[in-house]
């Protein structure tokens, strides 16, 4: 099989009380793995077999007949990418060339978590809140329906919070905004934001 999960950065338990082992078991062992079973199927004996997976997503992004490659290969994606956005030491402001960044291209750290958690909770239904470096340069936030990302539009993913209520609901049931809070207070990895900024 072409796909695998990715081995998670951190025991299921290591985001607790933020987020609970039990979520993290399904969102991880179930709907992750539900994502790369399926992707693995629908793409046996076709042109993707062998394909990586930015190619795949590029290939169907927009496609009116692989719709199905393109959700499940991109959620596959999203995925491996949320789980580096998330820390057990995660949390506070980014430092260095981000920061300075962050400060040049929304004014203050807190303006920019400001416009995080308008993405992240003005998303209606499920989806993605993203920081992401656009095409001219510029950081930006914004917010991507159901598998939707960066990728398919020219954009850098810096860091990602997935607002699907499978990531949040046994936890916070339907207070998707204190989840939002969590995530940018204790859990956001700032050092893997930064790491994908330094490699554009
Ligand atoms: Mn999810």
């Amino acid at each position: 099989m072409p796909f695998t999960l990715p081995p998670l950065p951190y025991a299921e338990n290591a985001l607790e009380p933020h987020i609970s082992a039990r979520t993290l078991s399904f969102h991880y062992g179930k709907h992750h793995q539900g994502y790369v079973t399926n992707l693995n199927n629908l793409i046996q004996n076709t042109d993707f077999e062998g394909q990586s997976l930015d190619q795949i997503i590029l290939a169907t992004a927009n496609s009116l007949t692989h719709g199905g490659i393109f959700n499940n290969a991109a959620q596959h994606w999203n995925h491996s990418f949320y789980w580096d956005s998330l820390s057990p030491q995660g949390g506070g402001e980014p430092t260095g060339a981000l920061s300075e960044q962050i400060t040049k291209d929304f004014g203050s750290f807190d303006a920019f978590a400001q416009l995080f958690k308008q993405a992240a909770t003005g998303q209606f239904g499920s989806g993605w809140a993203w920081l992401v470096m656009d095409t001219d340069g510029t950081l930006k936030v914004t917010k991507t329906p159901n598998a939707d990302l960066p990728l398919a539009h020219g954009q850098k993913a810096l860091l990602t919070c997935d607002v699907w209520e499978h990531a949040y609901y046994l936890d916070y049931q339907n207070r998707r905004p204190d989840y939002v809070e969590i995530f940018l207070k204790n859990l956001a990895n700032w050092d893997f934001a930064s790491k994908n900024f330094d490699q554009r």
